[in-house]
């Protein structure tokens, strides 16, 4: 039995359901809320996720944090199409996109969307602070500092632009790769795939027009409509907020 912890708009989550529909596993849904009623934060969930973030892969029991270590979980794990490359080299590519994925484009976007959308989304639902005591009793340490700095300063005009040239950075190398194999990881698509596609969804919604304009970027452009063009994505985004 599979059970996916997630929230339905989470760039995380959605990698997953891609993950899972390209594989065409059966799983059983548990959303859970971490905006609204911020069910990430109740113990018996930080019990599963220590850093109280979704998402979360319950198999038979196991435990599994970390969107990218859960995505190659279920590809090493579950038999039929295989989302990695047979190559050594072309793996350790496609984990170097994983990484990136995180380190660079995750990290990033956080930054941009704070101001954006973070502010007035939470402003709205608590006070500044209400908002001061949930960080403070947030279980993931590193998480708990950036959160408090960006709740007492903002984040500024620098940090916003350095963001966006980070994120632009990261697009420049997705075009370079695709003008030289037709994905990421080569010539299959793969997890490497998975992974960047949902934030460049999150551009498009964050209306980044420098980011989502294709005739800088021609080959992300054709990229991005395959990728929107495969029944798996369009499963994991037809999975809607089911508190709406
Ligand atoms: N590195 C983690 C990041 C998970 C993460 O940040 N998830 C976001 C949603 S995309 C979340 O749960 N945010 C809730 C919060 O920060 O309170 C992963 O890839 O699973």
């Amino acid at each position: 039995m599979l059970t996916l912890y997630h929230f339905w708009s989470s760039t995380c989550s959605r990698k997953v359901r891609i993950t899972l529909a390209e594989k065409n596993i059966e799983w059983q849904s548990h959303h859970i809320d971490i905006v609204g009623k911020l069910e990430n934060l109740d113990p018996d969930y930080v019990r599963l996720n220590p850093k109280g973030v979704v998402p979360t892969l319950d198999h038979d029991g196991k435990i599994i944090i970390e969107s990218n270590i859960i995505i190659e979980y279920l590809d090493d794990t579950f038999p039929g199409v295989s989302l990695s490359p047979d190559d050594t080299y072309q793996r350790a590519v496609m984990r170097l996109w994983l990484e990136m994925a995180e380190l660079q484009v995750h990290k990033n976007i956080n930054v941009v969307s704070y101001n954006k959308r973070h502010v007035p989304r939470a402003d709205k639902l608590f006070s500044k602070q209400e908002q001061r005591e949930l960080i403070v009793n947030f279980p993931d340490a590193d998480k708990r500092v950036t959160m408090l700095q960006r709740l007492e300063n903002g984040v500024t005009p620098e940090e916003e632009a350095f963001a966006e040239q980070r994120l632009a950075e990261a697009m420049d190398k997705i075009e370079e790769t695709l003008s030289k194999s037709a994905w990421l990881a080569g010539d299959e698509f793969t997890l490497a795939d998975i992974a960047i596609a949902p934030f460049i969804e999150r551009f498009e919604a964050n209306n980044m027009d420098a980011l989502m304009d294709f005739s800088k970027r021609p080959k992300v452009g054709e990229w991005w409509e395959r990728v929107q063009a495969r029944p798996s994505y369009q499963e994991a985004y037809a999975f809607e907020n089911p508190n709406a």
